[in-house]
C-alpha cells in the first residue's frame, strides 16, 4: 500500500517534545536587572526610547493558579527555513491554549510579505497536528521581505486590528529580529496595543549572545551535513582516489563548517573569521591546501576532504573590497543591464572598477566573476550560496599542483569532486534537540505574551543540561543591537555572532587540525537518531558543549 506520509513522519507525530520544568504549568516572571547594548548606547537610546534598557526576564514555577484572558496572536516565519519552525508554532499554540482555550493563532503567509499584503490563515489544532515535529516552514511558508517602512508597519497594523491580534511573533535571524525590534518600538511609541516578540532562527548559528545560546536549526542542519560528510569520507578512504571539496552553508559566519569539522575531522577546514583576522589572501589559502595535498601524496594518500564555508569570499580582505565596490556599481546602475555570461558585460564591470579591483575581478574564473555580479537579496547581501567557492579553490589548487609537478615538488594525482551542502539540511526532520528547543521557545513566547511583554526575544538557556533544567524567559531585543553602516547610512542592527577565535570550539579545532591534515582521522557520525538512548538522541552540538564546558 502506498502511504503519503513516511514511516518516520508518522512515528514522529507521536513525539512529545521535552519542556523545561518551569514551562509546564503557571509561571512567575522574574526581572533580573536592566540591560544595555554593548555599543552605541546613546544613539540606540534615542532611537528606541520605549524599549531601551528593558530587564532580562526569567520564568520560574508559580504555585498560584492563574487565569488568563483569551488573546489572538499572529506569527510569521522569515528568511531561510530551519528545522524546528513547526515546533515553535505548535509550542506557541499549545502555550496559548493552556492559558486560555479560546485564544487563537493566525499565521501570515510567506513571511513578512503576508503581514503587509494581508495574506493569512488561522492555525487550527487539526492543521498544527499535521506538522508537529516535522522539518520545513511549509505550514505557512517563509519569505525575505524586509519590514522597514512605516507604510508596511501600518499595513500590518490594519490587518492585526481587523483580526483583533494583540501580539505578533517574528521568527527569524539577525535581520528579521532587527525588524522585530523596530516594529516593537514603533507600535509601543504609537500605543497601538500590539506586542512584538522575536524568536532566534537560522541554521547559520550566528544569532547568539549571552542570553541566546543558539539559534534553532543549527543543531539539525549540522548533524545532517556531518552525516553526509562522514559518508563522503568513508567513500574517500575506500576508493582512495578523490579530493572532495565540500562547501557548507553559512552566509557569513563559519559556525556550520567549524561544527561539522569537529564532528567529522576532515583533512582541511577553512574558517573565514581566521582568514580575515590573519589577513590571508586567496593565494595563501590555495597554497596551504596544495601543501596538505602534496604532503599526503608523498605518503601515497591521494585523497582527502576540504570543508569550505559558504561566506569565505567575503572574508578575504581583497575580495571584500572588490565586493564593496561591486555593490556600489550595481546599486548605481540598473543591474538588469548586466547579462550574465556575456564577455562584454565583464568588460563593462572591469571598466568601472578601480585598477586594483579590476585586476582581481579579471583574474577570477568566468563563472565566479559572473556570480559576484548577480542580484543582492532584499537585505543587500551577496547571494553567496550561488558562488562556487569550492570549485574556485579546487581549480586554483589544481593549477598550483601542476606548477609544482613541473618543478618536481609534487608527484601525486589530484582528482576532485565537488559538493554543496546547504538546502538539503534546512528542512530536515528536527533532531530531538531542535524539536524540544523550538517547542520550548514557542511556549516561552506564549508566556512573554501573557505577561504583556514586547520588544523581547524568547530565550531558552542551559540547554546542554537535561530539558527539565532548561531556563526559559525573554531577552530584550534592544540589548542585542549596535549601529552599523550599511549602504552609506547608519542603521541599528542585531550584531552577528561570528566564530570567536578565542572561543573553545575554535581552539579545540586549531589544536587538532594538524593531525587531521597529515593522518586520515575521519569520523563517521551517521544519521540523526530519534529513538534510543538519550546520549545518542539528545546530544547538543559540539560547539554548544564546548562553549558551555566549565
Ligand atoms: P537565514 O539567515 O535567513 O536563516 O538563511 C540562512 C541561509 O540558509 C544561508 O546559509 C544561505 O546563504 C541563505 O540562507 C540562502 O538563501 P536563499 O534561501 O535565499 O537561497
Amino acid at each position: 500500500m502506498i502511504k503519503t506520509q513516511s514511516a518516520l513522519q508518522l512515528a514522529r507525530k507521536a513525539y512529545q517534545p521535552k519542556l523545561p520544568k518551569t514551562l509546564r504549568g503557571a509561571v512567575e516572571v522574574l526581572e533580573t536587572g536592566n540591560t544595555e547594548p554593548v555599543a552605541n548606547k546613546e544613539e540606540l537610546k534615542s532611537l528606541f526610547p520605549n524599549t531601551y534598557g528593558l530587564p532580562i526576564l526569567r520564568f520560574v514555577e508559580s504555585h498560584e493558579q492563574k487565569t488568563y484572558p483569551a488573546i489572538n496572536v499572529g506569527i510569521l516565519l522569515s528568511g531561510g527555513p530551519a528545522p524546528g519552525g513547526h515546533n515553535v508554532i505548535s509550542g506557541l499554540f499549545d502555550g496559548l491554549k493552556r492559558c486560555n482555550a479560546n485564544s487563537r493563532l493566525y499565521g501570515f503567509i510567506l513571511g513578512p510579505g503576508g503581514l503587509v499584503n494581508h495574506e493569512y490563515k488561522e492555525l487550527t489544532a487539526e492543521l498544527i497536528d499535521e506538522y508537529r515535529n516535522t522539518g520545513g516552514f511549509d505550514i505557512i511558508g517563509t519569505g525575505r521581505t524586509k519590514l522597514e517602512r512605516t507604510e508596511q508597519f501600518e499595513k500590518g497594523l490594519e490587518i492585526m486590528k481587523k483580526l483583533d491580534i494583540k501580539a505578533l511573533v517574528i521568527v527569524g535571524g539577525d535581520d528579521s529580529n532587527t525588524n522585530a525590534a523596530i516594529l516593537a518600538e514603533y507600535y509601543m511609541a504609537k500605543g497601538a496595543g500590539i506586542q512584538v516578540i522575536g524568536c532566534p532562527k537560522t541554521i547559520d548559528g550566528d544569532l547568539k549572545n549571552e542570553v541566546i545560546e543558539t539559534s534553532f536549526g543549527f543543531d539539525t542542519a549540522c548533524k545532517i551535513y556531518s552525516e553526509i560528510i562522514g559518508n563522503i569520507q568513508r567513500d574517500c578512504s575506500s576508493a582512495c582516489k578523490y579530493w572532495h571539496f565540500i562547501k557548507l552553508m553559512g552566509r557569513s559566519a563559519s559556525h556550520i563548517a567549524l561544527e561539522c569539522a569537529l564532528q567529522t575531522h576532515p583533512n582541511v577546514c577553512i574558517i573565514s573569521e581566521e582568514v580575515a583576522a590573519k589577513n590571508l589572501t586567496l593565494d595563501n589559502i590555495v597554497t596551504h591546501i596544495a601543501q596538505v595535498v602534496a604532503d599526503r601524496a608523498e605518503r601515497g594518500l591521494d585523497f582527502g576532504t576540504v570543508l569550505v564555508p559558504e561566506g569565505l569570499i567575503e572574508f578575504i580582505p581583497a575580495m571584500k573590497n572588490l565586493i564593496a565596490e561591486l555593490n556600489d556599481i550595481l546599486a548605481d546602475n540598473n543591474s538588469e543591464e548586466l547579462v550574465p555570461g556575456e564577455s562584454d558585460q565583464r568588460d563593462w564591470v572591469i571598466s568601472r572598477l578601480s585598477p586594483e579591483n579590476a585586476s582581481l575581478f579579471a583574474s577570477l574564473p568566468e563563472n565566479v566573476a559572473e556570480q559576484l555580479t548577480l542580484d543582492r537579496d532584499p537585505h543587500g547581501n551577496v547571494c553567496v550560496s550561488r558562488i562556487e567557492t569550492e570549485v574556485l579553490l579546487s581549480s586554483m589548487v589544481g593549477m598550483k599542483l601542476i606548477q609544482w609537478k613541473m618543478e618536481g615538488k609534487y608527484k601525486g594525482n589530484f582528482a576532485t569532486q565537488h559538493h554543496f551542502l546547504g538546502y538539503e539540511g534546512r528542512c530536515g526532520f528536527p533532531s530531538n534537540y531542535d524539536a524540544d528547543y523550538c517547542y520550548s521557545l514557542g511556549c516561552a513566547a506564549a508566556q512573554l505574551i501573557m505577561a504583556g511583554k514586547s520588544g523581547y526575544m524568547a530565550s531558552v538557556r542551559n540547554t546542554v543540561a537535561p530539558a527539565d533544567e532548561w531556563i526559559a524567559g525573554g531577552a530584550p531585543l534592544s540589548m542585542m543591537l549596535n549601529v552599523e553602516r550599511r549602504r552609506g547610512k547608519n542603521h541599528p542592527v542585531i550584531k552577528k555572532a561570528l566564530v570567536d577565535l578565542e572561543g573553545k570550539p575554535f581552539k579545540q579545532f586549531a589544536a587538532l587540525r594538524e593531525s587531521w591534515e597529515r593522518n586520515t582521522a575521519f569520523v563517521y557520525p551517521g544519521p540523526i537518531q530519534y529513538f534510543g538512548p538519550s546520549e545518542l538522541c539528545d546530544r547538543p552540538t559540539m560547539t554548544l558543549q564546548l562553549e558551555k564546558a566549565e
